[in-house]
């Protein structure tokens, strides 16, 4: 332990604020917090000599000199040059900063025949006084002795580009370089590239390269780190920092329409997947394979385009659940179906020739329809928006899914299919009967034109259906086209939502509606004309 200290001492260099100031040659002068402190520093200083390392970080008092300046940090690196195993003179300066507590870091890279080792950086970090309070980072000792071969470069920078291109086996398309000496700079670039000479450290081997960086998103997301040999242009390693995150694809919807898309990309695969929205949850979209188990597969894909005629239902499915999400969030605050950020899931090609689509209570789950009576259900953005809202009334106003409040929950969410798609008041007619044009499943103008009642005089009476929930719907349809009709749709859903999370109660029937309705008018708008209007829509449809 003596021999030890004599060694630190000789160095220049005295650790740890522990010690004595005079950095006593004994220890027996030391108390125990001293001696520990002592003890410490010689199971480090053991490590370097022995294993030719220098340790990573080292605080306390480094130094006995003020050291102010660039030169003074150097001749101290000189003066120790015996003990971080590094010659000054390969040490160079890349950074100086001095920080709001008046330190001052002085940041070095390690160099072989003047060139930088790859990430070897090392820093000296100084106090107001000028102590050296600090030094960290990471030293290289043996570089030089196991450097490969000589330092002859045969390689030019732009043919080991090449090589690096030629390794990951990507064309390059319209690039922009870090380099403009010898790529042309264009204001569009689909790739980034970018070179310089570094050495490498590989297997305790110390290589002169060319460090390329390639950054591209297709063919996939790639940030390519490729260290090309610059004597013969073998690669000496190559990894793509990307492993996985979100990324934007695109794809076709059910009717043939470009969309794009929210994806994500892991291991070599895209999903539908958005991770883009506030929520805590996700919007994601899975398989069923034509078979009924749930929730079914990821609908993934190799190439991030959505483009085969089979994947329609699943990127619909998951581009209109984001278009929902952010209907209820955008116009109503709302966080997803539970206010919480839930993760909305989905999965299509439910069955064989399905003609349904259900809110099973956790996702949706979307037939494929037969091709005659329905299309793939997902396309459809109102119908989307129907399913979506089953979920927002389960988690608000929970209308018992039987009689007038089951008919008032099939109503909400037929409502609110129009308020997402607004075009028409029609509903499921981009997927109903593809053969038949102009037709629909429900309306909510002319229930009538459609098998359901618009009047409490025809109100149905049946034990199927649960009490005829599809088809009652219709008073209630009806009463909200005609408040619509008179207060504009900005107003009406409003008061539709206010009614169905703050009013609404499991077996609240088409008369409570229509109360819940008016104090929510009342609350949102006063009691003048609004109110009145949609006390008449109410009163026109036969409930008072
Ligand atoms: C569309 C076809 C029927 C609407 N669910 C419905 O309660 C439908 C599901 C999908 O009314
Ligand atoms: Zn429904």
């Amino acid at each position: 332990m003596k021999k030890g200290i004599a060694v630190v001492l000789a160095t220049g260099l005295a650790f740890g604020s522990a010690l004595p100031a005079a950095s006593a040659a004994s220890s027996k002068d030391l108390n125990p917090e001293q001696k520990q402190a002592l003890e410490k520093m010689e199971i480090v200083k053991q490590n370097w000599e022995n294993e030719r390392k220098v340790p990573s970080f080292l605080s306390g008092k480094l130094s006995e000199k003020s050291v102010k300046t660039e030169k003074a940090v150097k001749s101290y690196l000189k003066s120790n040059e015996s003990l971080f195993k590094v010659k000054a003179k390969d040490l160079k300066l890349v950074n100086e900063s001095t920080d709001d507590l008046g330190m001052t870091h002085y940041e070095y890279v390690q160099t072989v025949k003047g060139v930088a080792i790859d990430g070897a950086r090392f820093i000296v970090h100084t106090d107001e006084t000028g102590e050296v309070v600090a030094v960290n980072g990471d030293l290289h000792p043996a570089a030089e002795e196991n450097f490969k071969g000589n330092s002859e470069v045969k390689l030019s920078e732009k043919e080991a580009v090449k090589e690096a291109w030629s390794h990951i086996d990507v064309k390059p398309k319209n690039v922009v370089s870090d380099n403009p000496s010898f790529v042309k700079k264009s204001d569009v670039s689909d790739m980034i590239e970018k070179s310089e000479k570094v050495v490498y450290q590989k297997d305790n081997k110390y290589y002169m390269t060319y460090k390329v960086q390639l950054q591209f998103i297709d063919p996939y997301p790639a940030n390519w780190q490729i260290f090309v040999d610059a004597r013969d242009g073998s690669i000496v390693d190559s990894y793509n920092a990307v492993t996985e995150g979100a990324t934007t694809g695109y794809g076709y919807g059910v009717l043939g329409d470009y969309k794009s898309l929210n994806t994500y990309y892991s291991n070599g695969t895209y999903y539908l997947y958005d991770t883009t929205k506030p929520m805590s949850g996700v919007i994601e979209t899975r398989t069923a394979n034509y078979g009924s188990s749930l929730p079914g597969n990821y609908s993934v894909d190799s190439n991030n385009a959505f483009t085969a005629t089979s994947q329609g239902a699943d990127v619909d499915a998951n581009y209109y659940a984001g278009t929902v999400y952010d209907y209820y969030y955008n116009t109503h605050g709302r966080n997803s179906y539970d206010n919480n950020g839930a993760t909305i899931r989905s999965t299509v090609h439910y069955g064989s020739n399905y003609n349904n689509a259900f809110w099973n209570g956790s996702q949706m789950v979307y037939g494929d329809g037969d091709g005659s009576t329905f299309d793939p259900l997902s396309g459809a953005q109102d119908v989307v928006a129907h399913e979506i809202t089953h979920a927002v009334t389960e988690r608000t106003a929970g209308l018992q899914y039987k009689d007038q409040s089951g008919a008032l929950n099939e109503s909400m969410s037929d409502v609110f299919g129009y308020f997402v798609e607004p075009g028409d008041f029609l509903l499921g007619e981009d997927v109903y009967t593809p053969n038949t044009p102009g037709d629909a499943l429900r309306s909510l103008s002319n229930p009538d034109a459609y098998g359901q009642p618009s009047h409490m005089d025809d109100y149905y009476y049946t034990s199927s259906d649960n009490g005829g929930v599809h088809t009652n719907s219709g008073i209630p349809n009806k009463a909200a086209y005609l408040t619509i009709q008179s207060i504009g749709k900005t107003k009406a859903e409003k008061i539709y939502y206010r009614a169905l999370s703050v009013y609404l109660t499991p077996t609240s029937n088409f008369s409570a509606a229509r109360s819940a309705l008016l104090q929510a008018t009342s609350d949102l708008y006063g009691t003048g004309s609004t109110y009145n209007s949609v006390a008449s829509a109410w009163s026109q449809v036969g409930v008072n």
